[in-house]
């Protein structure tokens, strides 16, 4: 009797959607670790991010992208956009996120951007939210008329519900083949990307609507010294307004930014932190995509 070797598969697999379909939250759950920003405000993550799930059976590269904004065309939706569409191009396999509310015309634009054979899953999220089952179906249904998908599998990102389903059916369409990526690492971002996008969180979080979307952070100074990393940030808003808004009534809110940002990072790279946070006006830094270049945005 012969046992039949076996067998481990690998590859890409990117995650896209509109804004605020649930993409890093699923990112997140998928991988186990808060790698990826989430708020409730659309448009939160603002570049690619690889989440790395290892198993004996394979590994798959997940990719969270920026959700697709459809709206506003200023220079940093477009660098967003871009970076979105590519990464659906280059990869193995699709995961299309939608809302279990229903499905828009944002989401049909999305796939309409993909190429016609493009290995699709689509995976609705929220059901935890949304649970009307013969709204599920129209949506089913009407996501079908126009695409075929590999599979429909209805999900919640927040509870975990047919998250594990939909890593195993991912895997099932992965090529055989070695790893493509070191079977210990969770992300290709470094730890100061991370420590950058977490503090860019707090600052979405803490300040909702007051804070305008064109403020983001950058990390002066990164150190490492054994179990502690000492980190020296300075968030950049556009006007002398705001930059007291951020700071708060002596100091407060910064303060907590501050305070939560470091517990974050405390948790995700299992060493102590010191976090120093400084203000700064820069104005115009996302109106050219020359100037996101030197901001870090591809
Ligand atoms: N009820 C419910 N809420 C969810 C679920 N998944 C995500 N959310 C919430 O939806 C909001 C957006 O989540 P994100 O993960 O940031 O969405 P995204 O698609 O990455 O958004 P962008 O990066 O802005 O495109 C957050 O408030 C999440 O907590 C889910 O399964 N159920
Ligand atoms: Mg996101």
């Amino acid at each position: 009797m012969t046992t039949a070797a076996p067998v481990f598969r690998s590859g890409t697999v990117a995650i896209v959607g509109r804004p605020n379909v649930g993409k890093s939250t699923l990112l997140n759950r998928l991988v186990g670790q808060k790698l990826s920003i989430t708020s409730r405000r659309p448009q939160t993550t603002r570049h690619r991010l690889l989440g790395l799930v290892s198993t004996e059976a394979g590994q798959i590269a997940f990719v969270d992208t920026p959700g697709y904004q459809t709206l506003k065309q200023q220079p940093l939706h477009k660098v967003m956009n871009k970076a979105a569409i590519e990464t659906g191009r280059e990869t193995d396999l699709v995961v299309m996120v939608c809302e279990a509310k229903g499905w828009s015309a944002a989401d049909q634009q999305v796939v309409d951007l993909l190429p016609a054979d493009q290995p699709l899953f689509l995976a609705i999220n929220k059901v935890d939210q949304y649970r009307d089952a013969p709204k599920l179906q129209a949506l089913i249904m009407q996501a079908q008329a126009k695409r075929q998908y590999a599979e429909v599998i209805p999900i919640s990102a927040k509870s975990g519900h047919q998250v594990e389903l939909l890593a195993q059916l991912c895997l099932a369409r992965l090529p055989v083949q070695p790893a493509l990526y070191p079977v210990d690492e969770l992300t290709d971002r470094s730890e100061r990307f991370l420590a950058a996008e977490l503090l860019r969180e707090k600052l979405f979080r803490q300040l909702g609507d007051e804070l305008p979307y064109e403020s983001t952070v950058v990390i002066d100074k990164f150190e490492e010294e054994g179990a502690l990393r000492r980190i020296y940030a300075t968030i950049l808003v556009g006007r002398d307004a705001q930059k007291a808004i951020v700071i708060g009534a002596g100091g407060s809110r910064l303060k907590q930014i501050g305070q939560q940002a470091r517990l974050d990072l405390e948790k995700l790279l299992g060493t102590k932190v010191y976090l120093e946070l400084f203000v700064k006006v820069r104005s115009g830094w996302a109106d050219t995509e020359q100037s996101l270049r030197a901001y870090g945005y591809e």
